[in-house]
């Protein structure tokens, strides 16, 4: 009976961690993916093509200069982070 339920624990764990891992990749992208001329930074118009980056857009651009850098992508990736 033990076995039985550690197999069925270990089951639930597994698939927890494949759809945390699915609902991720749908809600980021890589920087790299983003940065479509590769110069570094994603600028408005380059995030216009991923509806839910143009949405962030402005809260990811902490210096307001319109454009994200990587690190200013990698720190609005840890908030993310933070909160699921
Ligand atoms: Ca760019
Ligand atoms: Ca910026």
């Amino acid at each position: 009976m033990k076995q039985v339920i550690s197999t069925f624990a270990i089951a639930a764990l597994t698939s927890s961690v494949v759809m945390a891992g699915a609902m991720k990749n749908q809600a980021v992208e890589s920087f790299d993916v983003l940065d479509l001329d590769q110069d570094g930074t994603v600028t408005a118009t380059e995030a216009a093509s991923h509806p839910k980056l143009a949405e962030v857009f402005a809260t990811i651009d902490r210096n307001k200069d319109s454009q994200i850098s990587k690190e200013e992508y990698s720190a609005y990736l840890a908030e993310i982070e933070k909160k699921s």
